[in-house]
C-alpha cells in the first residue's frame, strides 16, 4: 500500500527548516576551526567565492530535481532518468547524510555536554584537560551522543510537519537572537580589531596553499547542506508551484551571514585572551571555556546561551540528515515513519561509536587521522563536492535549457543566463578543479 507523502505547512516552513539544515555546527564549530586552519581571510574569500558560484546552482539544482521528483534522493533519479547511472548522485546523497550524520551526532552530544556544564557552575580550570578527559572517555561522550540522537530521532518521528516544520520555527528565530548577542558582547571585549584584521585583510600568502581551496569548497558544501541529499529532501515536500529562487538566496544569504557573525563571536573574544585560532577541531570546546571563566561571573551564563545555541542548531541540521534517511527507507522499505525513523536512527548512532571512541579511547586512525576526523574531511572534502558535481552534470546536461530554466523557477527572471551559464560550465569546472588540486595535494 503506497503511503500518502507529506508536504510542508507553507513556503515560510520550508525555508525555516532548510535554514535549520543549514545552519549548524558547520558554521560555528566547523567554520571556525577551517577557518582558524586556513589562515583566516584566504579561506573566507575562497569559501564566498564557493558559495556565490558553487554554492547557489547546487542548491537550486537539488531543489528543482527534489520539487519536481516529489520523492526521496535516490528515487528522485530513478523517476526523472529511469535506467541510467545518474541515480548514483541520490545513493552519494542517502551515503552521506548517514556518515555525516555518524559523527555529527557525538559533536552533538559534546555540545550538550557542555551546556549541562554550564547549567552545573561551567568549566573552571584547564579547559583542554577537562576537554581531553572528557572525550577520551569510552562512556560518557557516547551516552551524550545517544541523547543527541534520540532528540534527533523523537523530532523526525513526529513527521515533516509536526516534527521538523515546528520545531525549526521556534530554534531559528532563538537561534539568531542568541548568535547577535554574543556577538555583540565578545565585540566589547577588546579583541575585535584584531580579528576584523584576521577575517577581513587578505593574507596572499595564504592562496598559494592547495589544501586551503579544498577545504574552503568542503566547507561551503557542508554548511550549505549540500551534496547530502537534504536540500533535494526537503524541497520533494514542497507544493510543485512553489518559489524556488528566491528559497535559495534567502538560505545561503542567511547561512553565510550565521556563519560570519559566529566568527564575530568568536574569533573577537579569542584575540582579546591571546590564544590561537588554529587549534583545531577543538577550537570551540578548548578555547572558549578559558574565555567563559575569565569573565567572571556572567561567564557561566554567556557559555550556558553559546553551547545551547550549539547544541540547537546541530539539532536542527541532524534532523534534516536523518530525513534523508529516512525518507528513502519509508519508501524502500514500504514501512511506517515511526518504525523507520527509530531503526535508522538507531543503526547511524551505533555508526557513530567508533568516531567517539576515536577521541582517545580506543586507537582508530585511518591515513593518520582519527576516525572522526577522517570521516569529517572524507565526507565533506570529497563525497559532498563528488555528489555535487554528478547533480550539475546530470541538470545541466541531460535536461533542456527550458526544463532547467522552468524547474529551477527562474524562466522569467533576470538572472535566467547566468544560471544556465554556471549550471552548465562553471560550477562543474570550479567543483572539478578544486578536487584535482586536492588530489594533487593529497
Ligand atoms: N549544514 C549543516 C551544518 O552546517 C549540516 C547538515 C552538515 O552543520
Amino acid at each position: 500500500m503506497e503511503q500518502k507523502r507529506e508536504q510542508w505547512g507553507s513556503r515560510w516552513g520550508f525555508i525555516l527548516a532548510a535554514m535549520g539544515s543549514a545552519v549548524g555546527l558547520g558554521n560555528i564549530w566547523r567554520f571556525s576551526y577551517a577557518m582558524g586552519d586556513g589562515g583566516g581571510s584566504a579561506f573566507l574569500i575562497i569559501y564566498l567565492l564557493s558559495v556565490l558560484l558553487i554554492g547557489f546552482p547546487v542548491m537550486l539544482i537539488e531543489f528543482s530535481i527534489g520539487r519536481r521528483a516529489q520523492t526521496d534522493a535516490v528515487d528522485a533519479f530513478k523517476k526523472i532518468a529511469p535506467k541510467t547511472g545518474w541515480v548514483v548522485a541520490g545513493g552519494m546523497g542517502v551515503l552521506a547524510a548517514f556518515l555525516i550524520l555518524s559523527f555529527y551526532g557525538v559533536i552533538g552530544g559534546w555540545s550538550l555536554r557542555y551546556t549541562m556544564a554550564y547549567v552545573t557552575g561551567g568549566i573552571t580550570g584547564d579547559s583542554s584537560e577537562f576537554f581531553g578527559g572528557f572525550i577520551s572517555s569510552a562512556v560518557s561522550p557516547v551516552l551524550w551522543q545517544f541523547l543527541f540522537m534520540a532528540i534527533t530521532i523523537a523530532i523526525v518521528y513526529l513527521g515533516v510537519q509536526k516534527g521538523i516544520e515546528l520545531s525549526s520555527k521556534w530554534m531559528m528565530p532563538i537561534l539568531s537572537i542568541l548568535l547577535v548577542l554574543l556577538a555583540v558582547y565578545s565585540l566589547t571585549l577588546g579583541g575585535a580589531q584584531e580579528a576584523f584584521a584576521f577575517m577581513f585583510q587578505p593574507d596572499w600568502e595564504a592562496f598559494t596553499d592547495p589544501s586551503v581551496y579544498i577545504s574552503a569548497m568542503g566547507q561551503a558544501f557542508f554548511t550549505l547542506s549540500l551534496g547530502m541529499g537534504a536540500m533535494l529532501t526537503y524541497a520533494s515536500y514542497l507544493d510543485p508551484s512553489a518559489r524556488l529562487t528566491s528559497s535559495a538566496a534567502i538560505i545561503i544569504g542567511l547561512d553565510t551571514l550565521f556563519a560570519l557573525v559566529a566568527g564575530l563571536v568568536i574569533f573577537p573574544a579569542l584575540f582579546a585572551f591571546g590564544l590561537d585560532p588554529a587549534e583545531g577541531p577543538g577550537l570551540v570546546f578548548v578555547v572558549l571555556p578559558n574565555i567563559f571563566e575569565a569573565l567572571g561571573g556572567v561567564g557561566a551564563l554567556v557559555g550556558f546561551a553559546f553551547f545551547l545555541l550549539l547544541s540547537m542548531a546541530a539539532i536542527s541540521s541532524a534532523i534534516s540528515l536523518l530525513e534523508v534517511a529516512v525518507a528513502y527507507f519509508i519508501r524502500k522499505l514500504n514501512m511506517s515513519r515511526k518504525k523507520v525513523t527509530l531503526i535508522v536512527g538507531l543503526i547511524i548512532f551505533l555508526l557513530g561509536v567508533p568516531s567517539s571512541l576515536s577521541q582517545g579511547a580506543v586507537e582508530i586512525t585511518i591515513f593518520g587521522a582519527s576516525f572522526l576526523d577522517f570521516m569529517d574531511a572524507f565526507t565533506g572534502n570529497l563525497l559532498l563536492p563528488l555528489g555535487g558535481l554528478i547533480m550539475v552534470l546530470f541538470v545541466g546536461w541531460t535536461w533542456t535549457k527550458k526544463e532547467v530554466l522552468h524547474h529551477g523557477d527562474i524562466e522569467d527572471n533576470a538572472f535566467g543566463p547566468a544560471y544556465l551559464l554556471t549550471a552548465k560550465f562553471v560550477a562543474p569546472i570550479a567543483i572539478l578543479f578544486v578536487l584535482i588540486i586536492g588530489l594533487i595535494n593529497w
